[in-house]
């Protein structure tokens, strides 16, 4: 090569090297970008809107070509049918807003074969072949393929943010979730690892199901774009708890599973505090304060099936009680039964829009109130029974079945059911002696010595005492001049705990005169862990074990149950349950599965669970390109140092070329770049 081309060439390759070489973050940076997803994103939704407009698009696979035109008119009856996609809908916000549907003209043709998309690869779902993309992939090929025809995005962006709303996949394939096999796809509502754009519109989600899907799959994924979250127990990390979230009595559960007896889908109605967070204005506020003390009123609930309208009171500080009349007829014909169902809602549990929030039972984000008692759909022994609801005469609050909230308060109020009809049902709400404290926060785990104790807020000064009495023979004394505002109060044993766990129960009064009900439930531990983050390096294809040094409070040991959440879950997988005492390290393994290239950052926490105790680590892991500490190792670590060593190389080939100038043919530029030794690094 002559010394004017290859002299040049090899200083930009030398100059660039030596900037990426100091500088990997910038390429680093730029990978982990594109190649992580990031856990902290939070869900896109838009609530349901008063004039609603949705995209359908079809799509077949290279081994299921449509050739008879049905596929669309599938899809047509899918939606408007008797009992379709759009009826309920309609139904479902009791006629307060419009649907209208536009089906995109033609089947579109995804590249691969169904297996291709579908396959399940080391239990991720659908993650698909790496030519197909797996389900995203299939998603971008049909909003590719739709937008290249002329689709007007805008249509479907309801509140003009640039940012489209309403779409819906459906394909020919089988789907997984319906008894299908593993090499078909699960129906979802997906968030496109790396956003689309049109003519200025961004596409970021889309709602998918299959045309084999029943009405209740494809509402219950199109929910989803309205902000709904999961209902059934999504804790499957926590492998003890079969519990069924709230079951057969919403859609988000298995409530769209629903069936009449000819195997038709008949998906029952969201509950109302489902209808709540997609933003359906169809419930009203009990305010226990405006209605004051030893007080009645009467309030009247027709079927939801039937528009009514559901009623809610508050229990603590965003906790919530919801009422609302579920009757077997209408879109609610497949229901368990008919009577009051009764849920809580409490709101600071999990994260809706992660849709992270039916976890664990002990610690329910919606949960129902079943008025059996018998604790079904906890134990999982079944999803939703007739018995689960009030009827006639039935009495639940600080009267027949005791309502408390989160903080252990017996509420100060009773509502009975005076009369049920198939019209409606007519509650009397009673009130008590509102009292003037309130329970804000207690502590309901103890290391042994710490004291027990609570926060109390109080509308007027208040000489609080109190003598609870413990289940392991133990009396609690509280003694505390309370002034307005919130107070921290520690309450005084009477002797040593004979017992680990339990529960605490009594009065609470100020003065002489009696204020609250509490149950208190405590128990005893070992210890806490006082570790927030780790960092550190893994082998980026090889099976490897991190170790994460702890600080503990406490002197005993513990167990714990583990959960890796964010991108960190595709690669952790050990252990699920971990007994720790002071001293301990936590280790685990590290599978990278394929998914790490040298440099890259996997992300997430490690959530370690006793009961309610949830005490997240934040973990940062860099993936290396070759293990140990060799001379090598340590100034190769990064794709960004590697990029900067292939430069080197390659200032280095054109350096070296020039000696053979003589011998060699001139190339184009082409050619030059093409030998740039790229694969070293990949
Ligand atoms: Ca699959
Ligand atoms: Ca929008
Ligand atoms: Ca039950």
């Amino acid at each position: 090569m002559r010394v004017w081309i290859a002299l040049p060439i090899a200083m930009i390759l030398f100059i660039t090297s030596w900037f990426v070489y100091f500088n990997p973050d910038f390429v680093d940076d730029v990978i982990e970008n594109s190649a992580n997803g990031d856990d902290t994103d939070e869900s896109y939704t838009l609530n349901v809107q008063s004039n609603e407009n949705w995209l359908v698009l079809v799509i077949d696979f290279q081994d299921k070509r449509s050739n008879t035109g049905k596929e669309m008119e599938t899809a047509e009856s899918l939606i408007h049918g008797e009992n379709g996609v759009s009826n309920y809908l309609t139904e479902m916000v009791a006629g307060k807003s419009t649907f209208n549907f536009e089906f995109y003209g033609d089947v579109l043709n995804a590249e691969f074969a169904v297996g291709d998309y579908g396959v399940d690869v080391d239990g991720v779902r659908d993650a698909g072949t790496e030519s197909s993309g797996g389900a995203n992939g299939l998603a971008i090929e049909a909003i590719t393929q739709a937008s290249n025809n002329g689709v007007n995005w805008e249509d479907f962006d309801l509140n003009s943010d640039e940012i489209v709303d309403r779409l819906l996949i459906l394909h020919t394939g089988g789907v997984q979730e319906d008894g299908g096999n593993s090499n078909e796809l699960w129906s979802h509502f997906g968030h496109l690892e790396n956003e689309l754009k049109f003519n200025g519109s961004l596409i970021k989600t889309y709602a998918m199901a299959g045309l084999k899907s029943n009405i209740g799959t494809i509402a219950h994924e199109m929910l989803h774009s309205f902000g709904a979250a999961d209902l059934y127990a999504v804790h499957d990390e926590l492998p003890q708890d079969n519990w069924k979230g709230v079951g057969d009595f919403d859609i988000m559960a298995s409530g769209n599973w629903a069936e009449n007896s000819l195997g038709e889908s008949r998906p029952v109605l969201p509950m109302a505090a489902t209808m709540n967070l997609m933003g359906i204005d169809r419930y009203e506020e009990i305010l226990i304060d405006d209605i004051g003390s030893h007080n009645e009123v009467k309030y009247e609930l027709k079927p939801m099936s039937d528009s009514g309208t559901a009623y809610r009171v508050e229990l603590s500080e965003n906790e919530f009680l919801w009422l609302e009349y579920r009757q077997q007829s209408g879109l609610d014909s497949e229901l368990p039964g008919s009577g009051l169902l009764v849920s809580i809602e409490d709101k600071d549990v999990g994260n809706i829009s992660l849709n992270n929030v039916n976890r664990d039972s002990e610690n329910p984000y919606l949960k129902i109130v079943e008025a059996d008692g018998n604790s079904g759909l906890i134990t999982g022994s079944n999803s939703g029974e007739s018995s689960d609801l009030f009827l006639n005469g039935s009495k639940l609050g600080n009267n027949g079945f005791e309502i408390r909230e989160r903080y252990g308060e017996l509420v100060s109020w009773s509502i009975e059911i005076e009369n049920m009809s198939d019209e409606k049902i007519i509650l009397n709400f009673k009130t008590g002696e509102l009292p003037i404290i309130s329970v804000v926060a207690y502590e309901h785990e103890f290391l042994d010595g710490e004291p027990f104790h609570i926060d109390i807020e109080a509308k007027e000064n208040c000489n609080l005492n109190a003598e609870l009495f413990s289940d392991d023979s133990r009396i609690l004394r509280l003694e505390s001049e309370l002034q307005i505002g919130e107070n921290e109060v520690y309450g005084v044993w009477d002797g040593p705990r004979n017992s680990d766990s339990g529960q605490i129960f009594g009065i609470l009064k100020c003065g002489e005169t009696n204020q609250l009900n509490v149950k208190f439930s405590w128990k005893s531990i070992g210890n806490r862990i006082d570790t927030d983050f780790f960092e550190g390096t893994i082998h980026y294809e090889e099976v490897s074990e991190i170790i994460i040094p702890l600080k503990f409070e406490g002197n005993l040991s513990r167990t714990y149950q583990l959960e890796f959440v964010g991108p960190l879950e595709r690669i952790a997988n050990s252990p699920n349950k971990v007994t720790l005492a002071p001293g301990d390290e936590l280790i685990v393994t590290i599978d990278p599965q394929g998914l790490l290239s040298p440099g890259m950052y996997a992300r997430g926490h490690i959530v370690l669970h006793d009961g309610l105790y949830e005490h997240g680590i934040e973990v940062v892991l860099q993936s290396e390109f070759i293990e140990g500490q060799s001379f090598f190792s340590k100034y190769v670590g990064s794709p960004g140092q590697l990029i900067a060593i292939s430069l080197a190389l390659g200032g280095l080939w054109f350096i070296l070329s020039i000696s053979n100038t003589t011998k060699t043919e001139i190339k184009s530029e082409d050619e030059l770049e093409e030998n740039v030794p790229e694969d070293i690094y990949y």
